[in-house]
């Protein structure tokens, strides 16, 4: 048996029913094979980084128990954000839903399909927040720890929106 890695993955979604969508995906990625849900964040709302002439985003963070190849798991993960509607357009634009790897234990990857840490991850506060909450003592390799990581990163108007579900 492989050891299952800790992976962490971002969700967010600012079109449709964002909620709905992101509640929607964490039971999806927990029913992907070779993945087992850990702990799940509350669901936060965030101003949008990045074009500022789209609705705010709903963002959470899982953190999940990984056997599959870091390729597997992206196919995986790009299925569900296929079979949310998602259309690939505009670089940081409006989106039904986005499930970025985060995380992979403490590696560094650095592959044509895959960065990880994702490169969001030192100075993003709808990630570091729902991160801090599941975990303050995570790497993020070459950065330092998320408490630390968070302690420097304003919260801006982050609110949390809804309890972990369960
Ligand atoms: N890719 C490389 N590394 C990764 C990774 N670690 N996880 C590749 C997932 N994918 C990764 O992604 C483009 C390609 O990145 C994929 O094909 C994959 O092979 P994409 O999801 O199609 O494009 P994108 O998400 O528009 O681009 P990008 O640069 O990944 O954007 P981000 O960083 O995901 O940011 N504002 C708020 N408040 N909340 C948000 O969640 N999200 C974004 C998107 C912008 N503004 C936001 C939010
Ligand atoms: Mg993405």
């Amino acid at each position: 048996m492989t050891k299952p890695v800790v992976v962490a993955v971002g969700i967010g979604s600012n079109l449709g029913e964002p909620l709905a969508q992101v509640r929607m995906a964490i039971s999806e990625l927990a029913s992907i094979e070779g993945v087992t849900l850990r702990a799940v964040s509350s669901l936060y709302r965030s101003a949008p980084l990045g074009p500022q002439d789209q609705p705010h985003y709903i963002n959470a963070v899982a953190l999940l128990d990984c056997v599959l190849e870091p390729l597997a798991l992206l196919d995986a993960l790009q299925a569900i954000e296929n079979d949310h509607g998602r259309v690939r357009r505009q670089r940081w634009g409006a989106r039904t839903l986005d499930l970025d790897i985060l995380l992979w234990g403490e590696a560094v990857l650095d592959l044509p399909r895959l960065t990880v840490p994702h490169p969001g991850v030192p100075e993003r506060a709808f990630v570091l927040y729902p991160l801090a909450e599941l975990d303050p003592e995570l790497a993020v390799p070459g950065r330092g720890r998320v408490a630390e990581l968070v302690a420097a990163c304003p919260a801006d108007d982050l609110s949390i929106v809804e309890p972990p579900p369960h």
